[in-house]
C-alpha cells in the first residue's frame, strides 16, 4: 500500500515535472514565432484571409464565447467570401467544372465532425458541426452529406462558378494540365485554432480543395488528425497545402504529439515539415504545405515547405498577419 502510494507521489511528480520541463522548452526566439505569455483568448488561422476570419471569431471569444462557436462563425466568413478561389462555393472546380468542398471541426472534448465531397452548400463547416452535434457519426460525403444537410435547413445554392473561378478554369481547360503551383491556386485552405477564456480549445478547416483535382477527389482538410487535431490538454494544429502530403503523415495529430513531448508549436510544426521531406517520394520542391499550431500556455509556431504561407493571429494586442518560417530556403 505504502510503496504504491510513493509511486503515484512519485509518478505526479514525475508528471508535474514533465509539464514544466514541456513549458521550459518552448523558445520563442526565432524571428517567426510570436513570443506570447500565458494568456487567452487567442484565435490564429492560415493565410491572408485569417485576418477577416479572425475578426468573426473575435467577436465570440472577446464578448467570452466558447472557441466552437469562434471557430465555426469565423471560417464562416471566408466561406461567405464568393470571390475566394479556394473556401467555399467562388472556389476553383475539379477538373469536371464541380466545386466541392470538405471540412471538418473539433471541440475541447474530442468531439468532432465532418464533411466531404460536398456540393452547393455555402458553409461546410456548418455542416460539419451539425454532424458532430445531432449525428452518432464523425464523416458524411458527397450525396449524403447534401442530404442531410438540407434536411437539416442550409439552402441548395445555384451550380454556378464564381466569375473569376469560371475564367481560370476556361484558360486552365485550354491546357487542362495538373500541376498544383505551391502558394498560387492551391493554398488557401483556411484552418482555425483558438483557446477561449476558459482555456478551452477548438479547431476547425474548411476549404474547396485543390483546384482542378480528380472528380470525387477528397483531401485532407475534412480528415480528423490530418488537417485538424485538439487534445485539450496540450493544444491545437491545423494544416494547409497539398492534402495527400499531410494524410500521409498525420499532419496535425503528429503536431499536437511532438507539442505533448515537449516541443513548441513552432518546433512541432518544424518536425512535421522536415517528416515529409525525409518520407514523401514526391517533388517537395513544387508544392506547399504549412503547420500552424497554439498550445495551452497561447502560444503560437508555424512551419512551411515553402516561403510563402503566412497566417494571421488575434490575441488582447490585436490582429496581425505573420510569415512562416520555412524548409526550402
Ligand atoms: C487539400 N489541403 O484539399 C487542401 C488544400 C489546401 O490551401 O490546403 N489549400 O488538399
Amino acid at each position: 500500500m505504502t510503496t504504491r502510494r510513493i509511486f503515484l507521489k512519485t509518478s505526479a511528480l514525475a508528471s508535474a515535472a514533465v509539464v514544466v520541463g514541456a513549458t521550459q522548452n518552448v523558445k520563442s526566439e526565432n524571428k517567426y514565432t510570436t513570443k506570447m505569455p500565458a494568456k487567452n483568448p487567442i484565435v490564429v488561422s492560415t493565410w491572408k484571409h485569417g485576418l477577416a476570419a479572425n475578426e468573426g471569431a473575435w467577436k465570440i471569444l472577446s464578448a467570452g464565447g466558447k472557441a466552437l462557436d469562434a471557430v465555426e462563425k469565423g471560417v464562416n466568413v471566408t466561406e461567405a467570401d464568393f470571390s475566394n478561389l479556394s473556401v467555399g462555393l467562388g472556389g476553383l472546380p475539379d477538373r469536371e467544372g464541380h466545386v466541392t468542398l470538405d471540412a471538418c471541426i473539433m471541440d475541447e472534448n474530442a468531439n468532432c465532425g465532418s464533411v466531404a465531397f460536398l456540393q452547393r452548400i455555402k458553409h461546410p463547416v456548418s455542416v460539419a458541426r451539425l454532424v458532430m452535434e445531432k449525428t452518432p457519426h464523425i464523416m458524411l460525403a458527397g450525396n449524403g452529406a447534401q442530404k442531410f444537410a438540407l434536411e437539416n435547413g442550409f439552402k441548395l445554392e445555384p451550380k454556378k462558378l464564381s466569375p473569376e473561378a469560371e475564367k481560370q478554369y476556361n484558360e486552365w481547360l485550354k491546357k487542362s494540365e495538373y500541376k498544383p503551383k505551391a502558394n498560387i491556386e492551391n493554398h488557401d485552405t483556411i484552418g482555425m485554432i483558438a483557446i477561449d477564456a476558459t482555456g478551452n480549445c477548438s479547431g476547425s478547416c474548411t476549404t474547396s480543395g485543390l483546384a482542378y483535382k480528380l472528380h470525387g477527389r477528397v483531401g485532407d482538410s475534412p480528415i480528423i488528425g490530418a488537417s485538424l487535431f485538439v487534445d485539450n490538454e496540450i493544444g491545437c494544429a491545423t494544416a494547409t497545402g497539398v492534402g495527400e502530403e499531410v494524410i500521409r503523415m498525420c499532419g496535425a495529430h503528429t503536431i499536437v504529439e511532438l507539442m505533448r513531448n515537449g516541443k513548441s508549436p513552432m518546433e512541432a510544426c518544424k518536425a512535421a515539415v522536415e517528416r515529409i521531406v525525409k518520407k514523401s517520394s514526391k517533388n517537395l520542391k513544387e508544392i506547399q504545405v504549412g503547420f500552424l499550431a497554439l498550445n495551452k500556455n497561447g502560444e503560437v509556431g508555424a512551419f512551411a515547405l515553402q516561403k510563402g504561407f503566412n497566417y494571421a493571429v488575434y490575441d488582447d494586442s490585436g490582429n496581425k498577419l505573420i510569415d512562416a518560417d520555412y524548409y526550402f530556403k
